[in-house]
């Protein structure tokens, strides 16, 4: 049994059910019976790294002898409470998605992603104890990074993540559900935080003390985007509000962003957190859990290839207050991070998978050491951000 000890899968989260690996096997073939695969089911094995979902890359051989790639999802409901709102909310991005797609005579198979419903046609399916699980054509010759290895994938990454943006800019965003509440709202987010250092049932804020001042002394800068948002100088658009590296594919032939994945946040937000939130995690230059801090920063070069390349994705669409707030974008959403990283290690890791001991506390760490980074370098980064305005 596995709960806080490592699982058959190397990582752990809390909430998740305690289950052995047989159990979860049969889960998974439960899956894979109700959803309507072609062909004969070979094989499965985890897939990615993502924090949130159980994913797994599924093999079938097609009557006709080829093998066919999906990916299989069990969806995480501690988080995602309601899956018939989620799953709304995919299938019409997705459909609105592939009309656009089709008029631009692009790949409607690789350029977005494509839900395999159940037999009985449904988009997900709900096991014996509950879990849900669902599944997407595998996007093939592709690959997604989790740390940026050239300027130029990072750039693409950029044009991708602002043309998604832009492609979504006439979407009905009363039609989305929030499927997470206030998942972007940095005062709602730091009153969690407030909360769990002052209940601190793990007894682990006394590790944190350092990481707690820091978010304190910027408890001002907290509310800046969402009273700007609210005073009507910045616009709410449908935004994806998860732009981190690995949720976009990179084609291997072109070196192009192919496909925006992991949509289960897209909802109306702030362009300036989706630029932000892929600075924070693809400009450093060590990775989101690096232990040695002295190689956490934020790499300038980075840092312009990637404004480049989502001012160009967003097509001109951004306005000059949008513009100049980027580096706000950065900044906030870098410290956002780590406070939910650090929320999560003082309520017992109960959120983000974690693959060690202390490791939200060491993810905590680099985000809050790359946003004193990005303090020190607040000039450049808004001469960097005026060159585009
Ligand atoms: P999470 O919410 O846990 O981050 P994701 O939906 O981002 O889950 O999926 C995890 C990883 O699986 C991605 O980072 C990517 O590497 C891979 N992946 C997801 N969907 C596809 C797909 N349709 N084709 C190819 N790879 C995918
Ligand atoms: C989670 O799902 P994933 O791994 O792409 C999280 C993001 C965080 C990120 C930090 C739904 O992203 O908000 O920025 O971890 N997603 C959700 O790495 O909470
Ligand atoms: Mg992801």
């Amino acid at each position: 049994y596995r709960k806080q000890t490592s699982d058959m899968h190397g990582s752990t989260r809390k909430g998740e059910l305690a289950m052995t690996r047989e159990e979860y096997c049969s889960k998974i073939q439960e899956a894979i019976e109700a959803i309507g695969f072609r062909g004969e089911y070979l094989d499965h094995c985890r897939y990615g790294s993502g924090h949130i979902n159980d994913t797994f890359l599924i093999r079938f051989k097609e009557p006709e002898g080829n093998v066919e790639r999906y990916i299989l999802q069990r969806m995480n409901h501690e988080i995602f409470k309601n899956p018939d709102e989620l799953m709304e909310n995919i299938y019409n991005v997705t459909s609105f998605l592939r009309d656009k797609i089709s008029k631009m005579h692009g790949d409607t198979k690789r350029e977005t992603m494509n839900v395999i419903y159940t037999k009985d046609g449904r988009p997900y399916f709900k096991d014996s104890i509950g879990a849900c699980w669902r599944a997407y054509l595998f996007v093939g010759d592709t690959m997604s990074f989790d740390k940026v290895e050239n300027t130029k994938d990072f750039y693409e990454s950029g044009v991708s993540f602002g043309h998604f943006q832009n492609l979504l800019a006439d979407f009905d965003a009363a039609s989305l559900h929030e499927t997470i509440p206030d998942f972007h709202n940095t005062p709602v987010r730091y009153e969690a935080f407030l909360k769990a250092v002052k209940e601190d049932i793990c007894g682990r804020a006394k590790e944190a003390e350092a990481e707690i001042r820091f978010l304190m002394q910027r408890e001002k800068d907290m509310g800046i985007c969402m009273e700007l948002q609210r005073a009507g100088e910045l616009p709410l658009r449908v935004t994806h509000n998860d732009t981190k590296l690995n949720n976009i594919l990179i084609d291997t032939k072109t070196g192009k962003g192919i496909c925006v994945i992991d949509l289960d946040t897209v909802m109306p937000g702030l362009s300036i957190f989706d630029y932000g939130d892929s600075i924070r995690f693809g400009a450093n230059r060590a990775a989101e859990d690096e232990r040695d801090l002295t190689k956490v920063s934020l790499d300038l070069k980075l840092f312009e290839a990637y404004t480049k390349g989502f001012l160009e994705g967003c097509g001109g669409s951004l306005t000059e207050k949008e513009i100049e707030l980027l580096p706000m974008g950065a900044k906030l959403m870098t410290m956002e991070c780590g406070m939910r990283f650090l929320t999560d290690y003082l309520v017992g890791d109960t959120y983000f998978r974690i693959h060690r001991e202390g490791h939200n506390l060491d993810r905590c760490r680099t985000q809050l050491k790359l946003v004193e980074d990005m303090e020190q370098k607040w000039d450049s980064m808004k001469d960097i951000t005026g060159k585009y305005r």
